[in-house]
């Protein structure tokens, strides 16, 4: 390592004086300084303030968007808690629509979680709204708007309405020089009727499927494509590079911010050594050539700075990157066009991270079968879990607080699904077949006809909601309300 190592505070310190970013739940009296904090609630300043509001945000070289944000920018400010420390939250909405902020792969009350089922508390229009939140567990979080887009475009996921939140451990050694906080996010949203291709399934199962059958009837609805693509807020080329030297090892905190597309990251020449995922420590770190994220899921991975040049971390899907979607990555003293070179093929696992060995059995296993109805020609598909869509009507199911479930996730269509449980993180069980154990998520990428069990053991009592992350799929009736007693 350089001599010039510094300590995680002190990166941490220069961060927040080099760009703004947002100081919470450190210091009462350090008071944070964002945009939009100086107004003042009652009961004196918080640890954290969120303005919700328009924003205008140069994406690539004369190419503005507006947008809704925090805090003016887009994404948000980063927010650092600290594991367990209480912190102050205020939350201004300066639109006409009641807003609600998700505490994305937080264990926290339902109240404060920011979900309408969940009967969490919401930001009114041109209001306010304060309270506590004890922020756990540590490791690479999230924050985002919560309500439904329906076939809104301007509202919900897909607006600038998102930010990483880091939660520091009580305890971290941390062998790494620097850390360097992504998100990717897709802007100008459409419909279309190209069906992903995310679902990797091969055409003899998908041939015998109800689906196929039911498709030659009624054809798929609308799907979502996009113009931009973004890494921090900035196509390709139109930021700032990560500027890193020879020999550091960088730890990435990656957030897939979109609101529907799953993602594949690579950085030629290097590879990433992952090291938590959705903020959880693995249990074997690895090395790979190819990240994949799911809507709204964090990889952390240690990335050694050893093959000097300037360089293209970015999706291996051509257009995307043509339109956006990459960071230049740039060696000190190196200069000359950011290359990029095609990765390996290779196949994202999320056992590789796992350990091999048994379980203990679940108290209860239930099984959730998702399903798809084809929306046809200019309309929406409805999804299912176990043959019905979302009804805000019905019982909530109830789970038992440090009873072990385990959830069986058989996806019965061919699209690839982000199934993400509020307020609780789960352990990878069984992934398309593989066993495994150890790996703690709030998010996981089910693919087309893939079976992945789950256990969870409900941490805290109350309305707890599970749902595809994708936004049109969870907008149409891809959602379940558990009830935690
Ligand atoms: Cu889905």
């Amino acid at each position: 390592m350089n001599g010039s190592q510094k300590t995680r505070r002190d990166f941490f310190t220069d961060a927040v004086a080099a760009s703004g970013l947002l100081l919470a739940g450190c210091s009462r009296s350090a008071g944070p300084k964002g945009a939009g904090s100086e107004e003042t609630a009652p009961g004196g300043p918080a640890d954290l303030t969120l303005r919700i509001g328009p924003v205008l945000a140069d994406i690539a070289k004369g190419h503005t968007i507006s947008t809704l944000g925090y805090n003016g920018t887009v994404p948000g400010p980063l927010i650092r808690f600290r594991e367990g420390v209480p912190a102050t939250v205020d939350l201004f909405n300066d639109t006409d629509t009641p807003e609600l902020v998700h505490w994305h792969g937080q264990i926290v009350p339902a109240s404060v979680d920011g979900a309408a089922e969940e009967k969490s508390l919401e930001v009114p229009a041109h209001g306010h709204l304060r309270y506590r939140l004890t922020p756990q567990p540590a490791g690479a979080r999230f924050v985002h708007t919560h309500v439904m887009s329906m076939s809104d475009m301007n509202r919900g996921t897909y607006t600038g309405q998102f930010a990483l939140v880091y939660i520091e451990p009580k305890n971290n050694p941390g062998t790494y020089d620097r850390e360097v906080f992504l998100a990717t996010h897709e802007f100008e949203p459409f419909f279309g009727a190209e069906e992903m291709a995310e679902g990797d399934v091969d055409p003899e199962t998908a041939r015998k499927t109800k689906e196929f059958q039911q498709k030659q009837e009624k054809p798929n609805g609308w799907e979502i494509g996009y113009q931009r693509f973004t890494i921090n807020g900035k196509s390709l080329g139109s930021g700032e590079p990560v500027r890193v030297k020879e020999g550091q090892r960088v730890l990435f905190h990656i957030l897939n911010g979109s609101a529907t597309e799953n993602i594949q990251l690579a950085l030629p020449g290097h590879r990433f050594q992952i090291v938590a995922l959705d903020g959880n420590p693995v249990p074997q770190p690895q090395s790979v050539d190819v990240l994949e994220l799911g809507t709204a899921e964090r990889i952390s991975a240690v990335v050694e700075m050893k093959n000097p040049g300037v360089w293209i971390l970015g999706t291996p899907m051509d257009d995307d990157r043509q339109n956006g979607m990459g960071i230049v990555v740039e060696y000190a003293t190196r200069t000359g066009a950011p290359r990029w070179v095609k990765p390996p093929r290779s196949a994202w696992d999320y056992t590789l991270f796992g350990q091999n060995r048994s379980v203990p059995p679940p108290d209860e296993t239930i099984s959730l079968v998702f399903g798809k109805i084809n929306g046809g020609i200019g309309g929406f598909n409805r999804w299912t879990i176990n043959g019905a869509s979302f009804d805000e009507t019905a019982e909530p199911r109830k789970l038992q607080k440090g009873k072990r479930y385990r959830l069986v996730f058989d996806n019965q269509t061919d699209d690839a699904h982000p199934i993400h449980l509020h307020r609780n993180s789960f352990e990878l069980i069984k992934v398309s077949g593989k066993p495994t154990a150890g790996v703690l998520k709030d998010v996981v990428l089910v693919k087309g006809f893939w079976k992945v069990e789950v256990d969870v053991t409900p941490a805290m009592d109350g309305l707890t909601l599970f749902h595809c992350h994708q936004q049109l799929h969870m907008d149409y009736g891809f959602k379940l309300l558990f009830n935690v007693v």
